[in-house]
């Protein structure tokens, strides 16, 4: 049986925290919040199933917090909700909103947490939707805009910051397979919105670092590529998504450029001066956060875009999303990012975790066994890399909460703390013990 004794073999100063983003867990029906391009796309794709409550979070922080504290962890990473902030179409500053983030920041500093704000984690006010989104190139201004409001008034609370949470997502998975809002299918809107969140990350650095001192970093989500066997058709096919999955991003912000394989397929939709716009997004950032869940088997698939291939799983052990238990590929990409990008960068992994089929046993508790293995297994990933002299710098566990899991609303449960959505009570699974059994020593 696994169990996370690993989490004594790590040193000292290694950072474990845990994760969580607004609209998955705040609740906007309070607080005067606006609506974000998840209301619209909840409403119209998933019978409106929403994050008006979500977990209630606006009402019940302060509870969340001091479980983050009683389970030892030392630093929260969270998302401010920029409909919160930003309801109203003419931009007029929302106080309630302002006072919720003043009053978390507040808590977070009571319970000697380390913050890790994420400027953007997918709720785009609906008013930008209006305009195209991610697909209008303004938005990235505005986007900036946002970023020195947020170092304006909380920069003195925060030592680390970063832009945006998984521009895969926001993009490729928002726009060419419309599984996310807005729910775009179109390869045009798909290419424009990969360019453009990342024009946006590299203004939102210059602008933070305006106003603070503090650290600015972006957090991007790797998938491991792995060909569904050695046909060369098949490895074309996985260097394709590697290319458009990963190293889009990540070539962007290390080299300042897209993968050549990448922008045979995309280029013809980027706006002209493109190769002007990476010199701004690849502004030297000073950490870089990693999420990695799993891998995905890659296959040859002919198709009149250019996106010639098709992703399958395979039969190794999987979580409640269907997805394989593939640790090894965390350690991959940690080392692909010390060796070939940048031997320097502070690498924190931001998210990692797993959603379970969890319930509540005769005892009232949650035995959470294959979330407890699914973390053993990828911290001795971490552990193996840290000891190759890899600057990791932290670790932070996906979820602290069940929450609202986007387009599967609640179904799907990754929180270490598990929450009853009729009563709103939280109550720690065994994975939430077993940290604090090795981090309150
Ligand atoms: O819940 C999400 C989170 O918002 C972003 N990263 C992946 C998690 C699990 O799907």
């Amino acid at each position: 049986m696994h169990n996370l004794s690993v989490i004594q073999e790590f040193p000292s100063d290694f950072i474990f925290g845990v994760a969580t983003s607004s609209y998955q867990i705040e609740g906007n029906k309070n607080g005067d919040c606006g609506l974000s391009i998840w209301d619209d796309f909840a409403r119209k794709k998933l019978n409106g199933i929403d994050g008006k409550e979500a977990c209630r979070h606006l009402d019940f922080f302060k509870e969340d917090i001091k479980l983050i504290k009683d389970a030892g962890f030392k630093s929260y990473r969270f998302s401010f909700s920029w409909p919160r902030l930003f309801p109203e179409k003419n931009q007029k500053l929302n106080n309630l909103g302002l006072d919720f983030y003043n009053r978390l920041l507040d808590e977070i500093h009571k319970q000697e947490l380390e913050p890790y704000p994420t400027l953007y984690h997918w709720d785009l006010p609906i008013r930008f939707q209006d305009q195209g989104g991610w697909t209008n190139k303004d938005t990235a201004k505005y986007f900036s805009d946002f970023a020195l409001f947020i170092a304006e008034h909380f920069s003195d609370r925060y030592n680390k910051i970063a832009t945006i949470n998984e521009p895969w997502c926001v993009s490729w998975l928002s726009h060419y397979l419309g599984e996310h809002a807005p729910g775009i299918k179109d390869l045009r809107s798909a290419a424009q919105a990969m360019h453009n969140i990342l024009y946006a990350h590299g203004l939102a650095v210059t602008a933070l670092k305006s106003i603070s001192s503090s650290e600015v970093g972006i957090v991007l989500n790797n998938e491991y590529a792995s060909p569904i066997n050695d046909d060369p058709n098949n490895i074309d096919a996985a260097n394709l998504f590697d290319a458009i999955y990963n190293r889009w991003f990540s070539d962007a912000i290390f080299l300042g450029k897209y993968p050549e394989i990448a922008l045979e397929v995309l280029g013809k939709y980027l706006p002209s001066e493109f190769r002007d716009d990476l010199k701004i997004i690849s502004t030297p950032i000073d950490w870089l956060g990693l999420n990695y869940y799993t891998r995905s088997l890659i296959k040859n698939y002919k198709s009149n875009d250019g996106i010639n291939y098709e992703c399958l799983r395979g039969d190794l052990k999987k979580t409640d999303m269907d997805w394989e238990f593939y640790p090894q590929g965390l350690g991959y990409f940690i080392e692909r990012i010390h060796n070939e990008y940048n031997k320097k960068i502070p690498i924190y992994i931001t998210e990692n975790g797993m959603a379970n089929k969890d319930f509540l046993n005769e005892k009232n508790e949650i035995i959470d066994l294959d979330r407890i293995e699914y973390f053993d297994l990828h911290l001795k990933e971490v552990l193996k890399c840290l000891n190759k002299g890899i600057p990791i710098k932290g670790y932070f566990a996906w979820s602290l909460m069940d929450n609202y899991e986007w387009s599967f609303g609640y179904e799907k449960r990754f929180g270490m703390v598990y929450v009853d959505y009729q009563s709103f009570k939280r109550i720690p699974k065994k994975s939430y013990y077993e940290f604090q059994k090795y981090l309150c020593v």
